[in-house]
């Protein structure tokens, strides 16, 4: 063997050690654990768009909240999260949601708004 040949067998044979390597290197956890799902969510009298939103269990979801008219409420009575939405103008709100239980997990706003307040409701649905 030439010796000029030798940096290349040796640069190869390394090559090849590390692809037969990266496979046996953990690889980062790639389930729903480590998920974030954004929604927005638009309140105004008397309802939420969207109002039904699916998520994967597991996934984080993060839903921000604002009001097209004056204050409303959002609460998920199973999972205690109850927020003030400010009013138009007036700034918007973030809540945090978590699930690793497969159901529906309805919301409603929790502060009165007029009429047809107890009409404001929606569902979550976790998959
Ligand atoms: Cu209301």
């Amino acid at each position: 063997m030439n010796y000029r040949m030798i940096p290349w067998g040796l640069a190869l044979l390394l090559i090849g050690l590390g692809a037969a390597l990266v496979p046996a290197l953990p690889k980062a956890k790639k389930n729903s654990e480590s998920k974030v799902q954004r929604v927005r969510i638009s309140a105004e009298r008397f309802h939420f768009i969207p109002s039904r939103i699916r998520v994967k269990r597991g996934t984080l979801l993060e839903i921000e909240l604002s009001s097209q008219d004056t204050f409303h409420g959002f609460r998920i009575p199973k999972a205690e999260v109850d927020v003030t939405i400010p009013a138009r103008g007036q700034g918007k709100v973030k809540i945090r949601f978590r699930s690793r239980k497969a159901g529906s997990y309805p919301f409603e706003c929790s502060r009165p708004c007029g009429a047809g307040h107890t009409m404001m409701r929606g569902t979550i649905i976790v998959e």
